[in-house]
């Protein structure tokens, strides 16, 4: 462990089991626990996500930060990330979290100029390398921070101005370096400002190829310099923008293909992204999974009462494994992870707050993960499910799936069939199968 200065009242958390009452302990998560074939801790490859935990004060539109921040001891902001990076590191270790996620920004402050935030990049680039080394904890991805700035207020990669286009470049170049230098297994995406606020001011199809080009460009760079993982697209439907061109699943699929971008994409599904655009989790997961693009994933939780990205640490049960099950017949999600893109609410000023959290969104997945594992083993759901499609296993219904069958030809099929059997679709009895398998 690299540090005992910023939790100092908190151990290492231990799997302690279900019985245990000890809320810094896993109940579920046991991460040496092989489930189908694999560690937990191999299921999930679960991460820290640095801004929420680390620099986001829980300031709102209506008042400053409530967190004490132990590690902002100077007044120059650069200082403050190297403590910042001591404090991160004995988070993680302490978790037991095998991999963390960075925004460049989040890493180091931006300087005055974009060779200064460079500089200030690399230093802490350094000194992260060094607590990488030390404590074994990995990058699951980098990115570059988009979005915060004013100048990015019209977009990033999408911005009408070609100036602004070239800052966003510059930035993601610097933040490729990094992830590359620090080990990433995956650079993400995430188009915050990618969209617009109305279309009377925007030509949208200028501005989706210049996001097409850009991330060309941005391939071919970490390529280049010898990124050999997974470029990853974030969806989100809005916030910031009022409507962003990764607006789901489907969507990013969609222009991925369009811009002959799919030998290097893939995607990061974030639960919360998924709900505000009205779909499921499981549903962008799913969609994503079935293209064969599931990337990685942001762990985290919407609201059923309030519309926006709340970012609440996932709790749900039935959520989880559901997720679970579509990544168990999928094959995982390696060299992705589960990222926990969530948030401590405001008033959880203790800092043992940020370690229950985790805690708490680890277990959600590993039980998860163990009903999931039940349902697919020990019960008929697949048979059910898939079984649902067997008349198109051969004869005609094979025929058709094949492309050989004409309109006129299913018409005379359907004469001579006549009128179909009913068949239950059997959806009670699938919903009620989480339940039966949580022990
Ligand atoms: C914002 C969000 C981002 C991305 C990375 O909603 O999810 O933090 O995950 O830029
Ligand atoms: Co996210």
């Amino acid at each position: 462990m690299s540090t005992n200065k910023y939790f100092p009242d908190i151990k290492k958390i231990t799997f302690e089991g279900p019985e245990t009452d000890n809320p810094l302990a896993f109940t579920h998560y046991d991460e040496k626990r092989v489930v189908a074939g694999k560690t937990m801790k191999d299921h999930f490859r679960f991460a820290v996500a640095y801004w929420h935990s680390f620099c986001n004060e829980n300031s709102d539109p209506f008042g400053v930060g409530t967190r004490d921040f132990p590690w902002n001891k100077s007044l120059d902001p650069l200082e403050n990330a190297k403590f910042r990076v001591e404090a991160a590191f004995e988070f993680i270790t302490k978790l037991g979290i095998p991999y963390y996620c960075f925004h460049d920004r989040d890493l180091a402050p931006e300087g005055k100029t974009i060779t200064e935030s460079e500089k200030n990049l690399s230093q802490l680039v350094a000194l992260a390398k060094e607590h990488q080394k030390e404590t074994g904890v990995k990058l699951l991805w980098g990115t570059a921070n988009l979005f915060s700035h004013t100048r990015y207020m019209n977009g990033a990669a999408t911005n009408p101005d070609f100036d602004v286009v070239c800052h966003a470049a510059a930035q993601v170049k610097a933040a490729l370096d990094a992830t590359v230098e620090l080990g990433g297994e995956n650079y993400v995406f995430w188009g915050g400002r990618e969209g617009y606020m109305h279309l009377f001011n925007t030509d949208m199809k200028r501005e989706l190829d210049h996001m097409g080009a850009f991330l060309r460009a941005a391939r071919d760079y970490g390529r280049k310099i010898g990124f050999e993982g997974v470029y990853l697209i974030e969806p989100k439907p809005m916030e910031p923008s009022k409507h962003q061109y990764d607006f789901d699943a489907a969507t990013v699929i969609g222009f991925l293909h369009e811009q002959d971008l799919l030998e290097d994409f893939k995607l990061n599904i974030e639960a919360n992204h998924a709900t505000l655009a009205s779909h499921t989790f499981a549903h962008d997961v799913q969609v994503a999974a079935q293209a064969g693009l599931l990337g990685s994933i942001d762990a985290n939780r919407g609201d059923y009462q309030n519309g926006w990205d709340t970012d609440y640490f996932p709790t749900n049960l039935y959520d989880a494994a559901e997720v679970m099950i579509i990544l168990l017949e999928h094959g995982g999600l390696e060299p992705g992870g589960f990222n926990f893109d969530a948030k401590i609410r405001r008033n959880s000023t203790d800092p043992e707050d940020l370690f229950v959290a985790h805690i708490g969104g680890m277990d959600t997945f590993a039980r998860g993960l163990l009903i999931a594992d039940e349902i697919v083993k020990n019960s008929d759901y697949q048979n059910i499910r898939y079984g649902r499609y067997s008349s198109f296993d051969d004869g005609d219904g094979k025929n058709f799936e094949d492309g050989k069958l004409t309109l006129e030809e299913l018409r005379n099929l359907a004469i001579r069939k006549g009128e179909p059997q009913k068949r239950s679709g059997k959806q009670e009895l699938l919903e009620n199968l989480i339940n039966r398998h949580i022990r």
